[in-house]
C-alpha cells in the first residue's frame, strides 16, 4: 500500500504458500479462507474500527472491535506462584525390564510398551519472563500419561529441599520472592529476607548449599540431574510395600555453568536453556533420562539411620545403591507454548495403583497445593479437561458442570449407585486394578511437632561439602561470598556466617575472612554422625564422562584461514556428535587462504563465548592478524579461558590466544589449551581436544 490509499483489506498482497506453517496440517484456522469472529461471522474489514466518520470517535456498537479487544486482554492467566518460568518438551519413556516385583504400576511393567511424557523444566524464584541461568534451583516436573490414569512425578534437580514441613512454605516464598515493598531483586536469592529466612531457619542449611554449589547453575535442562526429593511407596501385587526415592540421570552427564558465564548469560540470552532445549529437540539431539529408584524395604524403614520422611534428608547412593528401571527420551517440542507449558497442571497426588505417598510433612501439605493452586491459576475446576492435562485413559465419573467444562455429559444420572438407564460407573476392587491407600499404622497423638531427628540440621549438609572436589567447594565459597555481599543487613550476614560453622569450620573461615565479619560464637547445636563419611556420587565432577554430543564450539576465523584446518575439526567434532558454529568478523562469507568462501553463521558482535562449549581458532596468517587486532575476538577469548573452556589453536594461530594474554606454554594457564603443530592438525591434537571439551570446564587453569 503507498501512503495516503484508504485500506480496507490485508495489506499482505502476496502469501508464500510453501512456508512450513502454512502447509501445518495441525493449524486450526485455515489460511486464505474467510476471517471471522468467535460466533463464525465472516469480517469484511480487520484493518479499521467503526467510526463516526474518518475523524470521528469509534462507535461502541462496534462489536468486532470488542470481541477482539476482550479476547486480547484476557490473554493473560496468573503467573505460577513459583516455577512461573519453565519450559516444556514432549516425549516417552520405557521401562528397562518388568519392575513387577517392587509395584504394580502398569507402566513399569513391560518392557515394550512405551508412555508418553511431558517434561516442564522451571527455574523456582523468578517471574515468568526472567532470566533462565540465575542463581536458583531447577524444577523437573515429568506427567506420565499412563493406561491407568496420569501420575505426575514433581521433582526438583537436587535430591532436597528447604523446609521439612509445609506450615513453613509460605514463608519461605515470600522471603526468597522479590522484597514486597520494592519488588527487588527479581529472580535472585542474594538479598537480605531470604538469608534471613535460612539464617532463622537451620533446617534450610542443606538445600541452601545444594543452592550455592553448582547445581544451582545448570549448563542445560539436558545435563541436570531430577530427583523426586521425597520418599514415596511403591506397592507390588502381593502388596509387599517398599520405600523410593526416584532419581533422573541425564546421559549427557551432569554439567555447570561458571558463576560469571551464568551473570553474564542473562544479558547474552535470557532464554539461554529454554532455547538450548528446543534447539536440541528440534536438531534431533533428544534430551535422554535414566529413571533410577533406591529402595528400602517398609519393614526396615523407621530403623533406618537416615529418617525417611525429612525431605532435607537424602539416602547417599553408597549407602542404598540406584536402580536404573527405565529411560525417557524428550523428542517433541510443544506446539503452542501457552496452551502446552503454560496449562500443563501437575500434582504431585497424580499416582496410579503401585505408587503411593509417604507421611513425609511436606509431601502431605502438597497434596492439599497443587489442586488449589490450578483453581485459581487455570479458573476453575475442570482444568484436567485441557488437552495437555486430559488423560490418555478414560476418565468415567459424575461429576460435572463448573467453569469452562468441555465434556457434554449426556442423560441423567449424575449420581452413583444407580440402578436405572443402564447404571453408573462402579468401583473397581483392588484386586482387579482399583486404587487403595496404602494401610500405613498410624494411630499416634493428633500433634503438632517434629520428630527428634528432624533437628538434625548440619550433618547432610557437612557430608554434602566434604564430597565435594576442591574447586566445587571453591565455587561454594565464591557463592556464600556473593550472596552474603549482597546483603544490606550486617546482623544476618553474621548469623549465617555464625551457622556455617556448623557444616564446617574450614567453610565458614574462608567465608568469613572474606566478608570481613568477626567469626562468632559456635551457637549450641547438637551434633548429629554422620551417616557415612563421604559420598563421591554427591559431587558432579563424578558425574560428567559423557562425551561431546550436543556441544556447540565456536570457531573463530577471518579472511585467509586455514581451510584445512577447519575441515579436519569439522570432521572431528561433528562425528562426535558436537556442532560447529563458525563465527566471523561479520556476517556474510569469509574467505580462506586457499578455496571457495564460506558462510559464516553471526559476526562477533551478536554473539559472545558464553554462548558456547569451547572455542576453536583455525591457523592462517591473515586471519590470526584480524581476529587479534578486534577487540571483540580477544575479549571472546579471555572470557572462554577464564570460564575454564577447551581451545584450540592453529599451526600459526596463536596470535589471538597471545593478545588474549594467554600463555599455552605456562603450566597454570595450558590445562585444556591445545595448539596444533601442523596445518590440518595432527590427530592427537584433534583427539586432545575432544578430550578437552569432554573434560567440560579446566579448572586447573586457576581461573
Ligand atoms: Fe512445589 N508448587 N510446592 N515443590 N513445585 C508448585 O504448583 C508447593 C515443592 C515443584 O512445572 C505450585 O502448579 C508447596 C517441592 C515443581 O508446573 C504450587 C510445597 C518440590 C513445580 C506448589 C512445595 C516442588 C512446583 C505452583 C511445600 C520438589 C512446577 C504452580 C509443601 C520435590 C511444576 C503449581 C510445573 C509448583 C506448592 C514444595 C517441585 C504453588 C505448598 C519439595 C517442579 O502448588
Amino acid at each position: 500500500m503507498t501512503f495516503g490509499q484508504r485500506q480496507h483489506r490485508s495489506p499482505l498482497k502476496k502469501i508464500d504458500k510453501a512456508s512450513k506453517d502454512a502447509r501445518s496440517p495441525d493449524r486450526i484456522e485455515r489460511p486464505n479462507e474467510p476471517l471471522t469472529t468467535n460466533q463464525g461471522l465472516p469480517i469484511a474489514d480487520n484493518q479499521n474500527s467503526l467510526k463516526a466518520g474518518t475523524r470521528g470517535p469509534t462507535l461502541l456498537e462496534d462489536f468486532i472491535l470488542r470481541e477482539k479487544i476482550t479476547s486480547f486482554d484476557h490473554e493473560r492467566i496468573p503467573e505460577r506462584i513459583v516455577h512461573a518460568r519453565g519450559s516444556g518438551a514432549h516425549g516417552h519413556f520405557r521401562v528397562y525390564t518388568s519392575q513387577r516385583e517392587i509395584t504394580s504400576a502398569k507402566f513399569l511393567q513391560d518392557p515394550k510398551a512405551s508412555t508418553p511424557v511431558f517434561v516442564r523444566f522451571s527455574t523456582v524464584v523468578g517471574g515468568a519472563g526472567s532470566a533462565d541461568t540465575v542463581r536458583d534451583l531447577r524444577g523437573f516436573a515429568v506427567k506420565f500419561y499412563t493406561e491407568e490414569g496420569n501420575y505426575d512425578l514433581v521433582g526438583n534437580n537436587v535430591p532436597v529441599f528447604f523446609i521439612q514441613d509445609a506450615m513453613k512454605f509460605p514463608d519461605f516464598v515470600h522471603a526468597a520472592k522479590p522484597e514486597p515493598d520494592r519488588a527487588i531483586p527479581q529472580a535472585s536469592s542474594a538479598h537480605d529476607t531470604f538469608w534471613d529466612f535460612v539464617s532463622l531457619n537451620p533446617e534450610t542449611i542443606h538445600a541452601v548449599t545444594w543452592a550455592m554449589s553448582d547445581r544451582g547453575i545448570p549448563r542445560s535442562y539436558r545435563m541436570m540431574q531430577g530427583f523426586g526429593v521425597h520418599t514415596f511407596r511403591f506397592v507390588n501385587e502381593a502388596g509387599v510395600v517398599h520405600r523410593v526415592k526416584l532419581h533422573w540421570k541425564p546421559l549427557l552427564g551432569t554439567h555447570s555453568l561458571a558463576w560469571e558465564e551464568a551473570q553474564l548469560l542473562a544479558g547474552q540470552d535470557a532464554d539461554f536453556h529454554r532455547r538450548d532445549l528446543w534447539e536440541a529437540i528440534a536438531s534431533g539431539a533428544f534430551p535422554e533420562y535414566e529413571l533410577g529408584v533406591q529402595l528400602i524395604r517398609e519393614e526396615d524403614a523407621d530403623a533406618f539411620p537416615i529418617d525417611l520422611l525429612d525431605p532435607t534428608k537424602l539416602v547417599p547412593e553408597e549407602l542404598v545403591p540406584v536402580i536404573p528401571i527405565g529411560r525417557m527420551v524428550l523428542d517433541r517440542n510443544p506446539e503452542n507454548y501457552f496452551a502446552e507449558t503454560e496449562q500443563v497442571a501437575f500434582h504431585p497426588a497424580h499416582i496410579v495403583p503401585g505408587i503411593d505417598f509417604s507421611e513425609d510433612p511436606l509431601l502431605q501439605g502438597r497434596l492439599f497445593s497443587y489442586t488449589d493452586t490450578q483453581l485459581i491459576r487455570l479458573g476453575g475446576p475442570n482444568f484436567h479437561e485441557l488437552p495437555i492435562n486430559r488423560a490418555h485413559s478414560p476418565v468415567n465419573n459424575l461429576q460435572r458442570d463448573g467453569f469452562m467444562r468441555q465434556t457434554i455429559h449426556k442423560g441423567r444420572i449424575a449420581y452413583e449407585p444407580s440402578g436405572i438407564d443402564g447404571g453408573s460407573p462402579r468401583q473397581l476392587p483392588r484386586a482387579e486394578g482399583g486404587f487403595e491407600s496404602y494401610a500405613a499404622p498410624l494411630g499416634e497423638a493428633k500433634i503438632r511437632d517434629r520428630n527428634d531427628s528432624f533437628f538434625d540440621h548440619f550433618s547432610q549438609a557437612r557430608l554434602f561439602w566434604r564430597s565435594q572436589t576442591p574447586v566445587e567447594q571453591d565455587n561454594i565459597v565464591g557463592a556464600c561470598l556473593f550472596e552474603l555481599g549482597k546483603l544490606a543487613s550486617p546482623i544476618v550476614r553474621q548469623r549465617v556466617a555464625d551457622m556455617l560453622q556448623n557444616i564446617d569450620a574450614d567453610l565458614a573461615e574462608r567465608v568469613v575472612t572474606a566478608l570481613g565479619v568477626p567469626l562468632g560464637k559456635l551457637p549450641a547445636t547438637e551434633h548429629f554422625p554422620l551417616p557415612i563419611a563421604s559420598s563421591p556420587a554427591l559431587s558432579m565432577h563424578n558425574r560428567q564422562e559423557c562425551g561431546i554430543a550436543t556441544r556447540k564450539i565456536a570457531v573463530l576465523l577471518a579472511d585467509g584461514f586455514e581451510a584445512a584446518d577447519l575441515h579436519a575439526l569439522q570432521k572431528v567434532l561433528e562425528a562426535a556428535g558436537a556442532s560447529v558454529v563458525l563465527i566471523a568478523p561479520h556476517l556474510g562469507t569469509v574467505r580462506p587462504r586457499e578455496g571457495d568462501e564460506i558462510a559464516a553463521h553471526h559476526g562477533v558482535a551478536t554473539v559472545s563465548s558464553v554462548l558456547f562449549d569451547a572455542v576453536a581458532i583455525p591457523g592462517g596468517t591473515a586471519s590470526r592478524t584480524t581476529l587479534a587486532s578486534m577487540p571483540l575476538f580477544v575479549r571472546f577469548v579471555q572470557e572462554a579461558h577464564r570460564h575454564g573452556k577447551a581451545l584450540v589453536s592453529g599451526l600459526e594461530g596463536t596470535s589471538l590466544l597471545r593478545a588474549a594474554g594467554i600463555d599455552a606454554a605456562d603450566p597454570s594457564q595450558k590445562e585444556g589449551v591445545v595448539e596444533g603443530s601442523r596445518i590440518g592438525f595432527a590427530k592427537p591434537e584433534l583427539s586432545a581436544f575432544v578430550a578437552a571439551v569432554a573434560a567440560h570446564r579446566h579448572w586447573g587453569r586457576g581461573s
